[in-house]
């Protein structure tokens, strides 16, 4: 058996039950495979991939908190401190049902490589809680996130740990989490991401991960000949990914006739009202059927569904998983040519290899999502210096970010035989830069 499957059949019968942890290091594995055969002996002898796959660290904790009727409730929490050889761990922080310890590790896995390929210092991690902030009261979010800190301040800080937000973890959370670490350790550092404007916080990190999202997929058309302008874009999701997304879609002359949430999707043939999505999601906390009634020529249709919509172009930024084989073959039969993902991991296995076996153009999300921790490594960097820099600023070096990472994975792919198989070159460019620090850095 290669070195490669070896491995994997290890992570198979050493992580039991976590299945998206053993589908995201199946995915790189088998993208790195042209790599690793032709060193193998070398990385054997050195059990890269072993320690590759390892997280160096897992911290997993009670979260007791008191809700609005005066019940104690208990939380799992969880830090994923998966990999540091290019920089302190760096990643978001989910609140979830769905969570535990095998999505954080899918999570910690491939935020790795997104963090290599920004080119910025940055170790990968992730975190969370199965705690579900929706319905929650504000001071019942407070409890929480000054519980979960209680206990994640002990790990982390501004040159070890920096975690930032993820789903359900926006603005007022991280507003929370910062409070409480700032209380019990006494220090003013940058050590969370996506704080607000006046305590540190990055102009461009609330709209980073949507927006470089576009200049990635815009850079990924130029390069193919085709452009962004007049293109309908379906995206999935309505929160703070989708929504930045759709933003700057339609700033470069897309129409977004599509958006969702876990209950459902609204349809507009007009084209998204972006200000409307905003006041419903970011002011009410709402759902997006809400959009319907608020909008007469936008249809709401309860359920899944959303991927048999007709576009030129369809943008995953909602979770994992959600954009199965049928949905990829209902985009292809409806004229869909790109796809780029703004969540992790949201197509299966079975639909990434759809896309790459019919001629699609298709930006994982490792690659595609990265403009989000980027822009938190730039809000890091702010906050070594003690400056701010203006918007125009941070969006230029973002989109410099973007454009680079897409030079990196096309690069990588063409050096391997693989052209246009931005998976592979996504999994292998950051890769690269993780294996020669980490050989460099000897056994640990
Ligand atoms: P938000 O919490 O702001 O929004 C999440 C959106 O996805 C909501 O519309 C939510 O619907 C929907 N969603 C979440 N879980 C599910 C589910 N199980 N089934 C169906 N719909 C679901 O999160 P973000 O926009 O920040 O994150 C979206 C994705 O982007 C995630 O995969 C995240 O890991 C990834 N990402 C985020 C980055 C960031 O900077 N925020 C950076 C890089 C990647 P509902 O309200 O009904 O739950
Ligand atoms: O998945 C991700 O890259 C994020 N949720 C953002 C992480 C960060 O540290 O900004």
């Amino acid at each position: 058996m290669s070195y490669v499957d070896e491995i994997y059949a290890k992570v198979v019968e050493q992580n039991p039950g976590e299945a998206e942890f053993h589908q995201a290091v199946k995915e790189v594995l088998d993208s790195l495979k042209l790599v690793i055969d032709a060193n193998e002996e070398k990385y054997r002898k050195m059990a890269l991939l072993e320690r590759l796959v390892e997280p160096e660290r897992i911290i997993s904790f009670r979260v007791p908190w008191v809700d609005d009727n005066g019940q104690v409730q208990v939380n799992k929490g969880y830090r994923v401190q998966f990999n540091s050889a290019i920089g302190p761990y760096k990643g978001g922080l989910r609140l979830h049902p769905s969570v535990n310890q095998g999505i954080l590790k899918f999570l910690g896995f491939e935020q790795v490589f997104k963090n290599s390929l920004t080119g910025l210092p940055i170790g990968g991690g992730k975190g969370g809680s199965n705690f579900d902030p929706k319905g929650k009261s504000d001071r019942e979010v407070m409890a929480f996130c000054q519980s979960f800190m209680t206990e994640l301040s002990k790990y982390i800080g501004a040159d070890q740990d920096v975690p930032a937000g993820d789903i359900g973890v926006g603005a007022r959370e991280i507003g929370f989490l910062y409070g409480q670490y700032k209380r019990l350790t006494g220090l003013y550092e940058g050590v969370l991401t996506g704080k607000g404007l006046n305590y540190g916080g990055s102009l461009v990190r609330t709209q980073a991960t949507g927006y470089g999202l576009v200049y990635i997929l815009d850079e990924m058309l130029k390069n193919n000949n085709k452009e962004l302008a007049g293109k309908t874009v379906v995206v999935s999701g309505s929160g703070n990914v989708a929504i930045y997304a759709t933003e700057k879609a339609q700033q470069l002359g897309a129409k977004v006739v599509a958006l969702s949430d876990s209950n459902g999707y609204i349809y507009d043939a007009d084209g998204i009202k972006l200000d409307i999505v905003k006041e419903i999601k970011e002011v009410r906390r709402g759902r997006i059927k809400e959009y319907a009634s608020a909008v007469p020529t936008a249809v709401y249709t309860e359920g899944k569904g959303i991927w048999t919509i007709k576009c030129d172009i369809a943008l995953p930024c909602a979770t994992q998983n959600e954009l199965n084989l049928d949905d990829a073959k209902a985009l292809k039969a409806n004229g869909c040519f790109a796809v780029a993902e703004g969540a992790n991991m949201p197509s299966t296995r079975e639909a990434t290899d759809f896309f790459l076996a019919n001629d699609m153009l298709f930006m994982p999300g490792k690659a595609a999502n990265a403009g989000g921790v980027a822009t938190s490594a730039l809000e890091m960097s702010q906050n070594s210096q003690r400056l701010s820099w203006t918007f125009d600023e941070v969006d230029a070096k973002l989109k410099g970010i973007m454009v680079n990472i897409f030079a990196k994975a096309d690069d990588a792919a063409k050096r391997y035989g693989v052209a246009g198989n931005y998976v592979a070159g996504a999994n292998i460019a950051g890769f690269e830069k993780v294996v020669d620090a980490m050989m460099a850095q000897g056994i640990v």
